[in-house]
């Protein structure tokens, strides 16, 4: 078995043992309907291995792979509500299944649950995850910000939409990398090296998400085809067709489809690339 298997592997059952539905359940069953979901466990995956680089026992930083695992699944569920969005992994998101309201409070309470793992650290280890993650929580907050703002305005430039993308998803991966080096208690210098590595694998691992939003297969893809081409999301693909002088010209068609037409739009867009 390849060792990105076996990390996994050994989260997901350190995952089933930590998080468990208890009283009220429609508080905590959500959340052990979308952390049981799958996902491939990127970060959670990151978080131990960059432990293991720098000297460490993966093991100690089970607790910090899990608070970045249930930070992202918080956020898809609250992400999935503003978007409306029905499916998350090819199953029924959780305001879907249960309700809005039960969306949003349990979301919430897993923004807390994360950041409450990080107890189980001391001292400076633990002052390092702790800051690290209320800073990155708060610049994933802005990337969402910058999300929705540039679905309304059709002047997004490509710096811009950078910037989006390094806040809304890059600055995740970047700290579940440096979380392992901090629990490794590496040099200062390691953690800011292995962030940046972890920050240009987010940006380029955004720029595959837009890819298969338009390309991917529905079946693997877990949600919904051209969702972000329907959102009117400002995707990398949308941009950069916009910047080309002929495409701009079939966009221009496609501004004039009807948006119950949403198929046509994303038939439209996928066929300039
Ligand atoms: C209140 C701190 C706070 C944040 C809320 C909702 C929100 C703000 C941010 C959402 C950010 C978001 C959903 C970014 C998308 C990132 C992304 C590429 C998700 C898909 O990740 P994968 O492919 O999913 O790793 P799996 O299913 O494999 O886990």
């Amino acid at each position: 078995m390849h060792a990105i298997d076996q990390y996994r592997e050994e989260f997901v059952a350190y995952l089933s043992e930590k998080v468990k539905t208890k009283e009220p359940e429609n508080l905590y069953d959500p959340m052990v309907y979308i952390l049981g979901l799958g996902g491939k466990r990127v970060r959670p995956v990151l978080v131990l291995m960059a432990a293991e680089i720098f000297g460490s026992d993966h093991k100690k930083a089970l607790d910090a792979a899990l608070a970045i695992e249930i930070f992202h699944n918080f956020s898809l569920v609250h992400d999935d509500i503003m978007d409306d969005a029905p499916l998350r992994r090819g199953k029924k998101t959780v305001h879907e299944k249960w309700d809005l309201n039960t969306g949003i409070l349990s979301g919430d309470a897993m923004l807390i649950r994360a950041y409450q793992l990080f107890e189980n650290y001391e001292g400076s280890t633990f002052r390092e995850l702790a800051q690290l993650f209320s800073k990155t929580a708060i610049e994933v907050c802005e990337g969402q910000q910058y999300d929705i703002d540039f679905e309304t305005r059709d002047d997004v430039s490509i710096p811009e939409y950078m910037k989006m993308i390094e806040y809304k998803t890059a600055v995740l991966v970047g700290a579940s990398l440096k979380m392992g080096a901090i629990v490794a208690n590496t040099s200062q210098d390691n953690k800011k090296k292995i962030y940046e590595f972890g920050r240009l694998l987010g940006i380029a691992f955004q720029l595959q998400d837009d890819y298969l939003d338009a390309f991917g297969d529905p079946e693997t893809f877990g949600k919904q085809v051209g969702g972000d081409i329907i959102e009117n999301k400002k995707t990398f693909l949308y941009l950069t067709s916009l910047n080309a002088e002929e495409t701009a010209i079939q966009l221009g068609h496609l501004y004039s489809i009807n948006p119950p037409d949403s198929r046509a739009k994303v038939e439209t867009v996928k066929a300039l690339f």
